[in-house]
């Protein structure tokens, strides 16, 4: 330990605190804006400056560590004159269009504007060359609301595991994008979206697809399908002042019937998860028994999918052939569903609501079709639900709790924690299982796969087979695993991946967390994927091939799991 003084009061703090956490734990926040604890710790914006007794300049509380004796001011009229001229220099080439902006409502830098009582006219100058590019299905990008903080950078670095953005040019022309002027795509963007979550105003965004959605909702000739990802129901809340970790489901039905109106139908993207469980389970099976290539490695998120194609197209022949829950789903809306309910097909516009950024480009991508018709229509974020919540007026928090509809609305525990890391693994596991043993076992949580560790490996004994399994999240892990498997260093069966830390629960279309909850130890994908799995506890069937309209549907239509009619509608392939 050592002792401080701060702002004049003698304190006993832990020796390799910084200045910032040793004023946090008294007490007393310091404004941050550049800083991500442990991703983004340059000092580059300055708005975190304190006065240190001795020291010649201001210096940043963000990355300098308290030492014995030190006497630090936080809050002096040096300081504060300090911090706000920096927020009105960055004001005065800021694009302050607030009004219309889609952060106004949680920009950090409007906000500390705002604490700082800052002026945006006090410095004239010249604005910001906007460069905005929406040239990807997934992800638009407004340079004349940078403020070169470079927290995207390094969550594109340190989280997706590429580096697509970057500082370009110099002096009052840098911007923040890929390098050669280069569309996102082109870059090799994953569409993760984790630069979206990193960025403190609305330079990063999803592409919006509301009014798409609206214009479907509104067309009599189309019947509108939602279905909604796991992952939401464990965040919506957080953009209506409920706690982190509050479940929704509930809410969310009414929602979306209230949104899409009396011919809509409120279904579970779960329903698709457990589908895609009986696919992938067998498809393992099939695998391990006819040497099959190993391990096989979980082919749901769409991030995960775009890195490989690009970056280690190698590994592509051990992705499981499965779509994604989402794909899946809306494959059998437009089959099953639609030949059951004497519906045309080309008249359903299914809408997906999804945790995710991915999600929009992969519906695009053209295998993900059935005879022409594209399985999903259109993929809305968990922040575009919220913003669409307020643009019908409902009051979120007092709505009733109603039920999903049926039949795609049933779901198991087993499709519920796909929305957090470890949850793919845990669900297939509960049916391979089952299947392998030719039993009903009781023991279904496999708390080895649980977690948000970066690494998480496990021997499940099924029998007479030891199956070695592991689970990763987050490009820059998968890209480290995928090599260990190529290079022969690591052998499994079968291997979750998802592309973003956390999983789902933490996708690029996940409500903004602010910085400073961030930054004092909030782990939100710990919060949300508790809420997953009290969903999945809360669930009398907790085995995808319990489901019994998966049952159903089995029988009366698909056959066998990798039957020839299931691969047509619920497989795909893979791009070099
Ligand atoms: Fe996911 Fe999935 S879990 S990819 O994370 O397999 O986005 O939530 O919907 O499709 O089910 C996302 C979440 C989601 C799919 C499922
Ligand atoms: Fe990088 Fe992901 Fe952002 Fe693309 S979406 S720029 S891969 S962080």
């Amino acid at each position: 330990v050592v002792h401080i003084t701060l702002n004049g009061m003698p304190y006993v703090v832990p020796d390799t605190y910084t200045i910032l956490e040793a004023a946090r734990e008294v007490g007393i926040k310091i404004p941050t804006l550049c800083f991500l604890k442990d991703l983004n710790e340059t000092g580059a914006c300055r708005v975190c400056v304190v006065e240190v007794k001795g020291a010649r300049s201001l210096v940043t509380a963000c990355n300098m560590k308290v030492s014995e004796g030190m006497e630090i001011l936080t809050h002096s009229k040096r300081i504060l004159n300090a911090r706000k001229t920096t927020v009105e220099l960055l004001l005065a080439n800021h694009n302050i269009e607030c009004t219309t902006c889609n952060r106004n409502h949680n920009c950090e830098l409007k906000q500390l504007s705002n604490d700082l009582n800052c002026k945006s006219d006090r410095f004239e100058g010249e604005r910001r060359e906007t460069i905005y590019r929406d040239d990807s299905y997934s992800i638009v990008r407004d340079t004349s609301k940078c403020i070169l903080c470079g927290r995207c950078i390094a969550a594109c670095r340190e989280k997706a595991g590429v580096e697509v953005l970057a500082f370009n040019q110099r002096g009052f022309k840098t911007y923040i994008g890929p390098a050669f002027e280069m569309g996102m795509d082109q870059a090799g963007c994953i569409h993760c979206g984790q630069c979206v979550n990193a960025c403190p105003t609305a330079a990063l965004s999803e592409h919006s697809n509301i009014e798409e959605v609206i214009q479907a909702i509104n067309d009599p000739n189309k019947i509108v399908v939602f279905q909604v990802a796991p992952a939401v129901r464990a965040a919506l809340g957080e953009e209506f002042g409920l706690p982190f970790g509050t479940r929704v489901n509930g809410k969310i039905a009414a929602s979306l019937r209230r949104i899409g109106g009396p011919t809509c139908k409120v279904f579970d993207t779960n329903f698709g998860a457990d589908l895609t469980i009986m696919e992938e389970a067998y498809e393992l099976i099939e695998r391990i028994n006819k040497d099959g290539v190993l391990p096989m490695i979980t082919s749901c998120s769409p991030g995960w999918i775009r890195l490989v194609e690009q970056y280690r197209p190698e590994i592509i022949p051990n992705l499981s052939s499965c779509k994604s829950p989402q794909q899946m789903f809306g494959a059998i809306l437009k089959s099953y569903w639609a030949e059951k309910n004497s519906v045309n097909p080309t008249t359903i516009y299914c809408v997906s609501v999804m945790p995710c950024i991915a999600k929009k480009s992969e519906l695009k991508r053209e295998e993900m079709n059935v005879n022409g018709i594209q399985d999903v229509d259109a993929s809305i974020t968990t922040r575009e639900l919220a913003r669409m919540i307020r643009m019908y007026g409902l009051d979120f928090v007092n709505l009733p709790d109603e039920d999903f509809d049926h039949p795609l609305g049933e779901y198991s525990g087993a499709g519920t924690i796909f929305g957090a890391t470890g949850g793919v693994m845990e669900a297939a596991l509960r049916t391979a299982a089952d299947v392998l043993s030719g039993q009903s076992l009781d023991a279904i949580e496999y708390e080895a796969v649980r977690g948000v560790a970066s690494l998480k490996e496990a021997t499940i004994q099924i029998g007479e087979l030891s199956l070695n399994v592991a689970v990763v999240h987050g490009g820059k892990q998968a890209l480290d695993i995928v090599d260990q498997i190529l290079s022969g260093e690591k052998k499994y069966h079968f291997v979750e991946v998802m592309g973003c830390s956390g999983g789902c629960v933490a996708g690029g279309g996940q409500p903004h967390v602010p910085a400073y909850l961030y930054n004092s130890g909030l782990d939100i994908r710990a919060e949300r994927a508790k809420a997953l799995y009290e969903d999945d506890e809360a669930r009398q069937i907790r085995k995808s091939h319990e489901n019994p309209v998966i049952k159903a549907m089995y029988e009366e239509y698909l056959g066998t799991p990798n039957s020839h009619k299931a691969h047509q509608l619920l497989h795909t392939t893979y791009h070099k």
